[in-house]
Order: structure tokens, then sequence, then C-alpha cells
């Protein structure tokens, strides 16, 4: 009932030359396997035009990293991007609160609710990140901190823009550290995750697609894939080498 979503996040990675040469892979290998799921791609802004011209008509979807939080297609926002603009390059998902985000830019629950609202109000699908750090973790605070992020957005974003978002529960302590949750610490964080929707929004509950994020690679995909409430991968480092990432993309289906 819900399609697996694989989606590579390439942060701030990449080259012309070297974009070129892992859309060629992708869309190369998209035969073999990889029908049973829905592949995303999120480039840095700068590469949008590049992988929509390769991607264009082809089953590989496309999103932003990260969105202004001001409304509105245009304004004096130097560096920024704002949501109609990924609109307007055929963006269908963004991703919103990364750990990164949350840490190196000093975004807040309140402003990951903003983004969240904008992104939904332009009929893109929010790809709302959550996740403890290790020492949270280790003070057992995994689900308070998981259910206060997604309670933020869930409180401060009107209801009828929740009807269509994906969750991607990335532990910090497991981004890019090599570190992975093992396969059943995924599935208990992600069947709380789905708990708390049955709680807040009982229809999006079944729905929601759920996702893991961190050092997720072709050797572990499948044992971490296969837990019933894991509906796909956040997938980062992995995701720039075509064929390990098209690997994960057939572990997923
Ligand atoms: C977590 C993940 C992708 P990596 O940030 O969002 O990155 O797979 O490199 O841990």
């Amino acid at each position: 009932m819900r399609k697996p979503l694989v989606a590579g996040n390439w942060k701030m990675n990449g080259s012309r030359t070297m974009i070129a040469g892992l859309l060629d892979g992708l869309t190369a290998g998209l035969t073999e396997g990889c029908d049973k799921t829905e592949i995303a791609v999120f480039p840095p802004s700068i590469y949008l035009s590049q992988v929509k011209d390769a991607l264009d008509g082809s089953s590989v979807a496309w999103g932003v990293q990260n969105v202004c939080t001001q409304e509105g297609e245009a304004g004096a926002y130097t560096g920024e991007t704002a949501v109609a603009m990924a609109a307007d390059f055929g963006c269908a998902y963004v991703l919103v609160g990364h750990s990164e985000r949350r840490a190196l830019y000093a975004e807040s629950d309140a402003v990951v609710a903003a983004k969240f609202a904008l992104i939904a109000g332009q009929n893109l699908v929010p790809v709302l990140c959550v996740g403890e750090t290790l020492e949270e973790r280790e003070r057992g605070e995994t689900m308070s901190v998981v259910s206060r992020q997604l309670g933020a957005v869930l409180d401060g974003v009107d209801a009828a823009l929740l009807n269509d978002f994906v969750i991607a529960y990335e532990p910090v302590w497991a981004i890019g550290t090599g570190k992975t949750a093992t396969p059943q610490q995924a599935q208990d964080v992600h069947a709380e995750i789905r708990g708390l929707l049955e709680k807040r929004c009982p229809d999006m509950a079944a729905r929601t697609r759920i996702l893991y994020g961190g050092s997720v690679k072709a050797s572990n995909a499948v044992d971490i894939l296969g837990q019933l409430d894991v509906d796909g991968a956040l997938v980062g480092g992995a995701s720039l080498k075509a064929e390990e990432f098209l690997a994960i993309c057939r572990a997923a289906g």
C-alpha cells in the first residue's frame, strides 16, 4: 500500500561533470528491478536545471534540500531559494528539518514548521527529517525528541496542508558516521512515529511513508528496508555512486 521511496540527498557535493556521470549511470540502470521503488534525488540547487534536463520524462523525481522561510515568489532575500522557484523547476519534494540544517544553521522547530507549511502550500511534498543525537539516545530521550520535532509541525501547520508528506527518521549519530541503527532500532522508532500519527492525524498514519536515513548503503539496505514500518531510505554518501544507489533502490522494492 505504501510504495517505497528511496531519496538521494547529495548535500553539498557534485560538479557538472560528476553529476552528468551520476545521472547517466542512474538512468541507464533504472530498467533493472527498480520499478517497485519511487526514486528521488536532491542536488544542490545550483544544479537543479541540469538535473531537470537529464531526468525529465524519466521515472526519477527531484527536489531541493532547503527553501526560504519567506512566503511569495520573489523578494530581497539574498542567497535564498523560494518554494515557488523549486516548483517552477518541477521539484516534487523538498527536504525540511535535516539535522545539518538544524545544527549548522540553527533551524528551530518553529522554522521547520514554517518551511513545511510553505512547501505543502505549493503542493510540493515535504520530507520532514527528525532524529535524536547520541547524547539524547543515551539519556533515553529518543522518542521525546522525535515527538517534539514532529509535534511542532503537526501543531504549527494547518491540518489541510497535512495531506501528503514523508517523514525521514535520521538518528544524528548515524549520519555520515558509518554507524547505522540496527534494523530493530529503526523499526522501533518508526513504529512509534506511526503511532504518533495515529493519534494526531489518523487518516495519515497508514499511508505516510517513513524513511530511514543514516549511513544507508547497499550492504545494509536489505535488512533495514525489510522492516515493517520502514518505507524507504534517505541516502547521503551512498547516493553519489549510481550503482550503489540503484542497489539500495532495488533492495527497497
Ligand atoms: C543522513 C544521510 C542522508 P548519510 O543525512 O540524509 O546521509 O547517508 O551520508 O549518513
